[in-house]
């Protein structure tokens, strides 16, 4: 018989947004209104609210990987998501203490929507050489995957050839999310196991979108955590961040997204 109280299970690493629409909370929300039970360790700590960080100061490395450790030795985590790494010591604790067969999504967190620069630049190398490798799906915004590769991604056909080239370079699945490309579609672009997937959604426009990222990755990992396959994972990650932009909540200028499907 199934154990009602038995939930999956899925772990969080990434920073603290104090405004609660990105970072661990957005993640938190995300896992718990689509029915897992969310985990975090904690990487730094972000004073912002909405288009603008005051301040980051990081977590020490060690506290980092003893909130993996501790996590991963007493729950039966099965999915994990990495969002804001901040450094490249937090970046290599995560890679020591990550467990070998439980699937990984790396969100590679740089900068904010605000524009403001969150991950240290001496940093992406590591992610290259240590995460990536280890994850089974990467999600880029255009941003993101134009840092990644060096070149300018401004059309449909440069996301394909792009998330084609960000596939084989580190042997993962990746989704290059084309939120970011004008249009009245929000495409965004699935390399899996040689297929290119094209997922679609209408572009809700006026909303400050901080958290979009972070949402879309949780989501992505609730659905792997509850044993769905990669492409139906994003599908369904496609229509909670769609929806959660839809619903925003509004307090004047100050928006957020509404996680909970409410
Ligand atoms: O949306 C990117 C992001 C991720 N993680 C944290 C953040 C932000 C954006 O501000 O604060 C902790």
């Amino acid at each position: 018989m199934i154990n009602p109280a038995t939930r999956p299970v899925a772990l969080t690493i990434a920073g603290s947004d104090s405004s609660a629409g990105a970072g661990v909370q957005a993640d938190l929300k995300t896992l718990s209104a689509l029915g897992v039970y969310g985990l975090t360790a904690v990487t730094c700590i972000v004073a912002e609210i909405p288009g603008k960080v005051a301040r980051i100061e990081p977590a020490s490395a060690q506290i980092v990987k003893d909130q993996m450790a501790v996590l991963l030795r007493n729950f039966p985590v099965t999915a994990i998501k990495t969002g804001l790494l901040y450094s490249a010591e937090i970046i290599s604790a995560v890679v020591e203490a990550l467990p070998k067969h439980v699937p990984l999504v790396v969100d590679p967190v740089m900068i904010a929507t605000s524009g403001d620069r969150l991950l240290r630049a001496d940093a992406v190398a590591l992610y290259e050489s240590e995460l990536f490798p280890r994850a089974r799906l990467i999600t880029p915004n255009l941003g993101e995957a134009s840092t990644l590769l060096g070149c300018k991604i401004e059309t449909e056909e440069e996301m394909r050839a792009a998330v084609q080239a960000l596939a084989d370079r580190f042997g993962a699945s990746v989704l290059l999310k084309g939120g970011h490309l004008t249009g009245n579609e929000a495409a965004d672009l699935l390399c899996h196991e040689g297929d290119v997937i094209r997922f679609t959604a209408p572009f809700v426009r006026g909303v400050k979108t901080h958290g979009t990222g972070c949402t879309y990755s949780a989501a992505i990992t609730a659905g792997l955590a509850k044993g769905l396959d990669l492409s139906e994972a994003v599908g369904a990650a496609k229509n909670f961040v769609t929806e959660s932009i839809r619903n925003h909540f509004e307090w004047g200028a100050v928006h957020a997204l509404n996680h909970t499907g409410q």
